[in-house]
């Protein structure tokens, strides 16, 4: 039993009846919708890899409810997989909460048995990634995501905590093995080897993938980065920050979706981020018409991936250097005015490894986007294959940059520098 089990007997899988049940037997939700429950309108809107989501409305209002499935969503009940994500999840929201203010959605009410959360419809946001494919423009999203992941990351590490507290922490995240599980498969094993879980765009990629899992110096890259996923307890991690988990309007970005959370390196959330960002911009001259090619929008998500870094960095040593109340780099240590410069050294020192970190962990994220299980719609919805093999195969090729040669990368600069010139053959 972990601290998380929900005893099991309880649990069924929400219907649009027994949904309606539930809100109405909940009083701090039933306002919220207005009028009767037979009234209330109810669509399963989930399109994600895992979990049931519905949406339901009232007269007076609507609310999103997502409940864990006992299988994983996209492959059926023969992948059957732990309901205690729920959990997990509520446990991250809580966490995170009291650091990052509007950053998350409100969430009304957690119910253990079912596995379920009821939280705020958010509205007109849309996912980040769709919204991307679409196009469209989100002036805050790199500021605000920069933002969210100093946060929380900052105040949940040892440079914040006392450490009775963070292995408070440890010791509970250290149940959502399940979710770990899914990531040391999906991200750092398989897609390097043999699985029958992996596909490509066959048979355009058919030679690359064949010799990215011949690729000795890659897999070892891929294979360091996993191992700095399970050694590197910094912070409480998102554990699945890609922009899928970020709803956005053209006023505010949301974070959702933390099921993955664990105490793991702060470069992950990082990298999933940005590496999402490029495979956005790698994605983008699939979706080009006649009308728009793309140009001007690639280098808008260029724009907002510096601006993330930026942002993240700024804050990250803004707060530490206000809030320096953990057992890492006790504040008692520097306390001299003489100290001043080895600990602004030392604190340079840490963002520019949290840089590195996010590269790597970056590229691990794009190729098993391309190559593995769970495929990006940025790529999928390109509808022409040979089209979408050149938009991944330019991916392919930056990601094993990043993770064999990462020393060229030292700046933000240096990063986007090397990406192709649009227009490029190369691209
Ligand atoms: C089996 S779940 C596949 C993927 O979906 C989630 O979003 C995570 O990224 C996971 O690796
Ligand atoms: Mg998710």
């Amino acid at each position: 039993m972990t601290a998380a089990a929900n005893g099991g007997s309880a649990y069924r899988p929400l219907d649009h009846d027994s949904l309606r049940q539930l809100l109405a037997s909940l009083d701090e939700v039933r306002p919220l919708l207005g009028g009767r429950p037979p009234e209330w309108r109810v669509r399963e809107v989930g399109d994600g890899n895992l979990n049931l989501v519905f949406f339901v409305t009232g007269p007076a209002g609507s609310v999103c409810v997502k409940q864990a499935l006992p299988y994983v969503r996209v492959a059926g009940p023969s992948w059957p997989m732990s309901i205690d994500r729920a959990f997990y999840e509520n446990a991250y929201y809580q966490a995170v909460a009291p650091h990052v203010g509007g950053l998350i959605p409100r969430i009304y009410h957690y119910q253990r048995e079912l596995c379920c959360t009821v939280m705020e419809r958010l509205s007109p946001h849309v996912i980040l990634r769709l919204g991307l494919i679409g196009g469209r423009y989100f002036p805050t999203v790199g500021r605000d995501i920069g933002e969210y992941v100093a946060r929380a990351s900052f105040f949940t590490s040892d440079l914040a905590l006392p450490f009775e507290r963070k292995f408070d922490g440890l010791a509970l995240f250290a149940g959502n093995k399940p979710l770990v599980r899914i990531t040391v498969d999906l991200v750092f094993a398989d897609p390097y080897r043999a699985s029958d879980r992996n596909r490509h765009t066959t048979p355009r990629l058919d030679s690359q993938v064949a010799a990215l899992r011949r690729d000795g110096p890659l897999k070892a890259a891929a294979a360091r980065w996993g191992e700095k996923f399970l050694c590197e307890a910094q912070a409480l991690v998102h554990g699945d920050l890609h922009s899928g988990s970020v709803m956005v309007s053209e006023a505010e970005s949301r974070v959702i979706d933390p099921e993955f959370a664990f105490y793991g390196p702060i470069g992950f959330d990082l990298g999933a981020f940005f590496g999402n960002l490029l495979l956005s911009w790698y994605s983008q001259p699939g979706h080009a018409t006649a009308e728009d090619d793309r140009t001007a929008y690639r280098r808008w998500i260029l724009g907002q991936a510096g601006v993330f870094w930026s942002t993240f960095r700024e804050r990250f040593l803004a707060l530490w250097a206000a809030n320096a109340t953990g057992d890492a780099f006790p504040a008692s240590l520097f306390a001299a005015g003489s100290d001043a410069a080895a600990l602004a050294s030392a604190r340079e020192a840490y963002v520019n490894r949290l840089f590195s970190d996010m590269l790597g962990f970056a590229a691990c994220k794009m190729i098993r986007r391309i190559v593995g299980f769970a495929h990006v719609a940025d790529f999928e919805t390109i509808s022409d294959p040979d089209r979408r093999a050149d938009c991944e195969a330019g991916a392919l090729a930056m990601a094993r940059e990043l993770l064999v040669r990462p020393e060229q990368f030292r700046s933000m600069e240096e990063v986007l520098s090397a990406l192709p010139q649009v227009g490029d053959a190369s691209e």
